[in-house]
């Protein structure tokens, strides 16, 4: 059974809502945060999220993700949880892109800018850092928006998949740090839509 380092409301929660639509046990150990340095220790966790899984820890949320379904591949191809390179390679690639596109394109910027605007002095001290983050946190989102037009229920094709998953906790966190004025309103529906997942209110819970 795999150990999943957790933090409410942090990046783990990707990683328990996957183990939710697997369907399969895991057990949560709750992380002090910041993390003690007794704490990374003794299990080797430098960030959350992190997992243990038969003596190999890892971090980084989406590789996670992809370890995950990697190793239980043909139980997450049935479930459509995710796509593999063969029979359709431009599916493969567009499944990648969007899967990385939750952390590298969404999760980093929303992150960043809630952060300089927790620490700055009121809204005017938030600077060019603050600037620079909106404004390409706002560019990110205009391109998922125009993905979601038409209709589209999820990011690659019919199926819910761990993209869907990278991508709607990135939007659930910025909605929660209230920089869901940012999106259009097929982000909005969508967002509705994953968040209403059993496996993301499990996930997501205090
Ligand atoms: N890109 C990483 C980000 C992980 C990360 O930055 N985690 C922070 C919390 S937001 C952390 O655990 N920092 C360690 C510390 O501050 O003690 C992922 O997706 O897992």
């Amino acid at each position: 059974m795999i150990t999943i380092y957790h933090v409410a409301h942090f990046r783990s929660v990707r990683v328990i809502w996957l183990m939710e639509e697997l369907g399969e046990p895991y057990e949560v150990v709750r992380a002090p945060f910041p993390l003690d340095e007794a704490f990374k220790a003794r299990t080797g966790v430098l960030a959350i999220p992190a997992i243990a899984d038969d003596g190999i820890v890892m971090g980084e949320s989406v590789a996670i993700l992809q370890y995950l379904t990697g190793r239980r591949i043909q139980k997450a191809l049935e479930l459509g949880l995710t796509v593999g390179p063969n029979p359709d390679p431009a599916a493969y690639a567009e499944h990648l892109n969007w899967l990385h596109f939750g952390e590298a394109s969404l999760m980093v910027y929303a992150a960043m800018l809630s952060r300089i605007r927790r620490l700055a002095d009121g809204p005017e001290k938030t600077g060019y850092a603050a600037g620079a983050c909106e404004q390409i946190l706002k560019s990110r989102l205009e391109a998922l928006e125009r993905r979601l037009s038409g209709g589209r229920p999820h990011l690659t094709g019919e199926a819910f998949t761990i993209a869907d998953i990278s991508v709607g906790y990135a939007l659930g966190y910025a909605r929660m740090r209230e920089l869901d004025g940012l999106f259009g309103p097929n982000t909005h529906d969508y967002l509705e839509r994953v968040a209403a997942r059993p496996g993301y209110r499990v996930a997501d819970a205090d």
